[in-house]
């Protein structure tokens, strides 16, 4: 009789099975027993029952996708900031519950140990949040996709707060050992760094070069299955780590050179060390560089061994079999690394080897911020990688002759422009440039960002290949962000449209008709006042802070740029303050304005922003003038697992950019889908978010992406602002006083310079007026209680659209053009 293949029926786990599984991996994996194990331990012998479904799985989904031979989709991104897993992979393998109460029998509860689970923060902010939303996504929709990155051993930094500054501190994420992710030294890769380039003669008589490495770096692949919603499809997360390629230099250690024969391996494994909290100061450039190189050629390697098991040498399937997805210009060097070992190592001649190359990649911008668009110096290129710096001037060479001389005959102008090298007293290699021409697709992330990539950014690019530009507009994934984040909310939308909505979003609309039910309105506003109370506990455990859930929870949480404009936040609630201390009757309904945010540890005004608010809190905070009408709290590391707190408990979101300047932003739309209410300019996702609840439902703001040309172009004038607005002049002089930082006048003069006399780039001052009357506006919305029931609950129901789901299926209908592959 042949063996019946197990279905997902058969792997469910019931709750006795998964409480005997729990308590052997406790004795026999974690070697402990139920009277002296450690909420650790617990955690992990937990997370190792799971991982007995998620790798059963995982083999499955891997053996039908080589079964099937099917297309896929490998995502190089430099970031995943994962956050936990624990309660996500529940959820996923819709365990949660069985888990739930299995623990329960222990006598203990789920929600504490996935307390125990550090976060992994291998990712900055939106970039790498997003491609973790992605990764889930695809896995969800069954499309056979790998995430490729960096193992990181220390992600972003901990952020403490020490006299209300930002302290950095070291990020050990898996200090102990992580539970989600498995070594796979099978699949160990070896790649090449700096040396020289060598022309020979090939076999066929013509010539061929060679690159002669000075060094090689051993990839050691870590794997984090990445369990698709329903469980059906396991993927991977592939994470390199780097290794020196020979572990130990025995002759050096027996003639005596103890530390020199570990120099080697420290060099190496400084490659993976730790994830760049910071693009803007030059140190390290050389080893980013070579982290982005090392992870790309990995990648790359790790790609052609699994094309090669199917199809050997021959590549004229390799283009439709493989799409490679490049998250921002992070992994361009993968494109002269696929053309290198299509054309050095597979002899494949440069035509058909480019012609390969283009149709594989695609690329993502993800902002407009000149200081993201990298470049690194040909110098530098051609220390580390000479034989790709050489690929790159045969590709712009061929690029400017072939394509832009037509088009522009003798236009030098816009050849310099196009040209993948900048030329200048230092000769640069622009990586933006270069995604571009390498890649079939080029999008931007919200409507207006790609407009804006098409029109300001790349213009001639668009001109050349109309059919280049696209937009897939951002999502998160409801899961993480609404099911697992907000349980109460998710159980009511269970009742109410039925529990298909985790996969298709949009079935909330349904939900709008009860946007006028005072019945709804007081179950849905119950369930926000209790992720307030929780809240509340929360951030006095954390900061020691007292507030109360009556009042208005106004949240702003992202990094902080001048940019995003926690500083037009920070005013605005200095001005508020002002209004209570001139009149303590001032009408206001009490309002808790909490802040999250990690500043790159080398932008000085960033810092200085977390310090003012953190002084201002401290003094409206302790003020019993304004008997607590105001408070500020300022929530230290903020980070994934926080913001899985924050957001439920939000009222208002706060999304304050300059328009123009945030490309979609992806917090908005989580906080809206947890029923908060934006304050917002035009900005980025914004405007999709206000066209789907209504204009009326946010409160819209300030100047829009043409206003901030126009009035840039006229000649911006921070002091017009400052001397015609009393209030706003006070506010701005009160930074030069001690008056929040006793004893200390001009600690906070910095932030007023750069509004004033820094000429204010980001126009925080032609915003203030209007962003202060939109607050007013929220207050009167706020105090008709069923006016703000019912916005709240239309913004929850109206989020459909961004569900990182929608995302991956417009990726796969307008670039990737993938199949789903039903596994089992
Ligand atoms: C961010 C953008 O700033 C944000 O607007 C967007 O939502 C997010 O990417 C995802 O697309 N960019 C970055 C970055 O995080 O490092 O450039």
């Amino acid at each position: 009789m042949a063996t019946k293949k197990k279905t997902d029926q058969d792997l469910q786990l019931d709750k006795d099975q998964l409480k005997a599984s729990i308590v052997r991996h406790l004795r026999s994996t974690l070697g402990t027993s139920e009277q002296k194990a450690s909420p650790e331990a617990w955690w992990k012998a937990t997370a190792a029952a799971v991982n007995e479904q998620v790798y059963e799985r995982l083999t499955r989904t891997q053996q039908t996708h080589f079964k099937k031979d099917t297309r896929a989709i490998h995502y190089l991104s430099a970031e995943f900031l994962m956050g936990r897993l624990t309660s996500n992979n529940l959820h996923n393998l819709s365990l949660y519950k069985v888990c739930e109460e299995a623990l329960g029998e222990l006598g203990l509860e789920l929600t504490d140990l996935c307390e125990q689970e550090p976060d992994m923060a291998l990712g900055n902010g939106g970039l790498g949040r997003l491609a973790a939303c992605f990764i889930d996504s695809l896995a969800t929709l069954n499309y056979p996709a790998v995430g490729y990155g960096i193992h990181y051993e220390h992600g972003l930094f901990r952020q403490e707060i020490q006299d209300g500054r930002q302290i950095e501190r070291p990020d050990s994420w898996r200090e102990y050992g992580n539970p989600w992710e498995i070594c796979r030294p099978e699949s160990v890769q070896e790649i090449p760094l700096y040396g020289y380039v060598e022309t020979v003669f090939g076999d066929n008589g013509g010539l061929k070069k060679v690159w002669h490495a000075g060094r090689k770096i051993k990839g050691v692949p870590w794997d984090i299955p990445v369990v698709g919603f329903g469980g059906h499809t396991v993927n991977i997360l592939r994470l390199w780590e780097s290794r020196a390629s020979e572990f130990f230099d025995w002759d050096v250690f027996n003639a005596g050179g103890y530390i020199d024969s570990q120099a080697e391996k420290a060099q190496a494994e400084t490659i993976s060390k730790v994830l760049y909290p910071n693009d803007e100061t030059d140190a390290g450039k050389e080893l980013r560089l070579i982290q982005q190189y090392f992870f790309c050629a990995c990648s790359i390697k790790d790609i052609m061994r699994r094309y090669k098991r199917a199809h050997g040498s021959n590549f004229d399937n390799f283009a439709a079999q493989i799409a490679i997805q490049l998250n921002d210009t992070h992994p361009t060097v993968a494109i002269p690394e696929l053309m290198r070992v299509l054309v050095d190592e597979e002899d494949l001649n440069w035509d058909t080897a480019w012609g390969i190359c283009y149709r594989v990649f695609s690329y993502t911008n993800h902002t407009l911020l000149p200081e993201a668009l990298e470049k690194w110096s040909v110098s530098l290129f051609e220390k580390v990688l000479p034989r790709h710096l050489e690929i790159i001037y045969e590709i712009n060479a061929r690029f400017l002759d072939e394509l832009v001389e037509p088009k522009w005959p003798g236009n030098d102008a816009i050849k310099a422009k196009l040209s993948i090298i900048e030329e200048g007293d230092v000769r640069k290699v622009r990586m933006g440039n270069l995604c571009v021409i390498g890649s079939s697709k080029v999008n931007g992330v919200a409507e207006i960002h790609s407009k804006l990539v098409k029109e300001d950014l790349f213009p001639e690019y668009a001109e050349l290949w109309p059919q280049k530009m696209c937009n897939v507009t951002n999502g998160v994934t409801p899961r993480r962000w609404l099911l697992a984040c907000n349980p109460e909310l998710a159980e009511l939308y269970n009742e109410v449209v039925g529990k298909e909505w985790p996969l298709q979003l949009d079935k909330l609309r349904a939900v709008t008709k009860f946007a006028d039910d005072q019945a709804f309105q007081q179950q849905f506003m119950r369930i926000k006042r209790h992720n307030k109370e929780k809240l509340v506990k929360v951030i006095k455990a954390e900061t020691g802070i007292d507030v109360s859930a009556e009042a208005i929870f106004d949240v702003q949480i992202k990094r902080l740029h001048e940019y995003k404009r926690q500083q037009l936040n920070l005013i605005h609630i200095m001005a508020l303050y002002r209004r209570l201390l001139a009149n303590p009757d001032y009408d206001m309904h009490p309002r808790v304005f909490i802040f999250g945010s990690k500043a790159a540890p080398g932008y000085k005004l960033a810092k200085d922003i977390i310090y003012a608010i953190n002084k201002l809190a401290e003094r409206v905070n302790n003020d019993a003038r304004i008997q607590g009408k105001l408070k500020v709290v300022f929530m230290p590391n903020y980070r994934v697992s926080l913001a899985e707190k924050l957001i439920p408990a939000a009222d208002v979101s706060e999304q304050i950019s300059t328009a123009g300047y945030e490309a979609s932003g992806t917090g908005n739309m989580k906080m809206a889908l947890n029923g908060a209410i934006t304050i917002g300019t035009l900005d980025g996702a914004n405007i999709e978010i206000a066209e789907e609840a209504g204009t009326e439902n946010c409160a819209i703001f300030g100047l829009n992406v043409d206003e901030v040309k126009a009035l840039k172009a006229r000649g911006y004038n921070p002091y017009d602002f400052y001397y015609a607005n009393s209030e706003l002049k006070a506010v701005l002089d009160w930074f030069d006083t001690d008056y929040f930082t006793p004893g200390r006048p001009g600690e906070l003069s910095a932030i007023k310079r750069s509004l004033l006399e820094g000429g204010d780039p980001y126009l925080t001052l032609a915003d203030f007026a209007a962003y202060s009357d939109a607050h007013k506006l929220i207050d009167t919305w706020y105090r008709d209680p069923a006016l703000w029931a019912r916005k709240a609950i239309i913004n929850s129901a109206t989020m459909g659209k961004f569900n990182s789901d929608r995302s991956i299926q417009d990726y796969v209908d307008k670039i990737w053009s993938l199949q789903s592959c039903n596994v089992g």
